[in-house]
């Protein structure tokens, strides 16, 4: 094994931190999967199983306060019909600007508390007219437009397949109807201009946000196993007519949640 770049030793020594923390404020030694939920999708949350402790991101080392409205800054640990889940309500953006290492802590610690399964959720606007808002896609691939990167050092990864077939796969099983897309991750906080837009579309991408892409990198640089999905909470701009904002977003997820919290209620108990 290439040396770790001591950046990379220094988060995994964080994460291993917070995972022990975990463990002992839940009273639950280790987790299966871990599940991140973006934008909107706090409504599906009680649909995953019985929350079995739930904390304060805060209450952990190292995890920075929520800084978005209907991100509630909340880690459960949920028991899904006998899995033990980890589930983050939020997340940490690049462009609240705490670096690279604050915004995958989380897909860290998951690693760290034996998740070996990462469902990470996002809400993004949507490229392909025939998805009204509030519906979920599959993430197959990503584009990242960040120009950065949350590895450190001389770290080559191969990210073929980053999106696992397997898991996509059982969730068309679950809910046939689920379209698939390609993730385009621009730092944000400002949404795309029109031109952006039809750049993304030139490039192939169909969706647009701001999270995801740096934690499926480092989820697959620690070898876990990833499911992206994505709910689709508005056009992206230019496409109708309309400004983009944030209240739609929760009002997609409050339409969805059901169908949403049912899918990844199943996904947990079949993964
Ligand atoms: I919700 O249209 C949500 N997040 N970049 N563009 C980007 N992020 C988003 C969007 C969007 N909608």
């Amino acid at each position: 094994m290439v040396t770790q770049h001591p950046a990379t030793v220094e988060a995994q020594a964080r994460a291993q931190e917070a995972a022990a923390a975990l463990a002992e404020q839940t009273g639950v030694a280790s987790h299966a999967i871990a599940v991140v939920l973006g934008s909107g999708w706090e409504p599906a949350t009680d649909l995953l199983g019985t929350t079995r402790a739930a904390l304060t991101v805060t209450d952990l080392p190292h995890f920075a306060p929520p800084a978005v409205a209907g991100h509630a800054g909340q880690v459960r640990s949920i028991d899904a019909d006998g899995t033990p889940v980890l589930a983050f309500l939020g997340r940490t953006h690049l462009y609240e600007e705490r670096g690279v290492d604050a915004v995958t802590h989380a897909v860290r610690t998951a690693a760290a508390a034996g998740c070996r399964v990462i469902v990470l959720t996002n809400g993004c606007g949507g490229l392909d007219a025939s998805w009204s808002p509030g519906t979920p896609v599959l993430i197959a691939d990503h584009i990242n437009l960040t120009g950065m990167s949350p590895l450190h050092g001389a770290h080559f990864v191969d990210l073929t397949d980053l999106y696992s077939p397997r898991l996509r796969a059982l969730c068309r099983q679950v809910d046939p109807g689920l379209p698939e897309g390609v993730y385009a991750q621009f730092r944000g906080p400002m949404y795309e201009t029109p031109a952006e837009i039809e750049m993304v579309r030139a490039i192939g991408g169909t969706l647009v946000g701001m999270s995801t892409a740096m934690e499926a990198i480092v989820a697959r640089s620690l070898g876990m196993e990833i499911l992206g999905i994505s709910l689709v909470t508005n056009l992206a701009a230019g496409m109708s007519g309309k400004a983009l904002n944030h209240e739609e977003v929760l009002q997609a997820g409050r339409q969805a949640a059901a169908r949403m919290g049912g899918l990844l209620a199943q996904v947990l108990r079949q993964a």
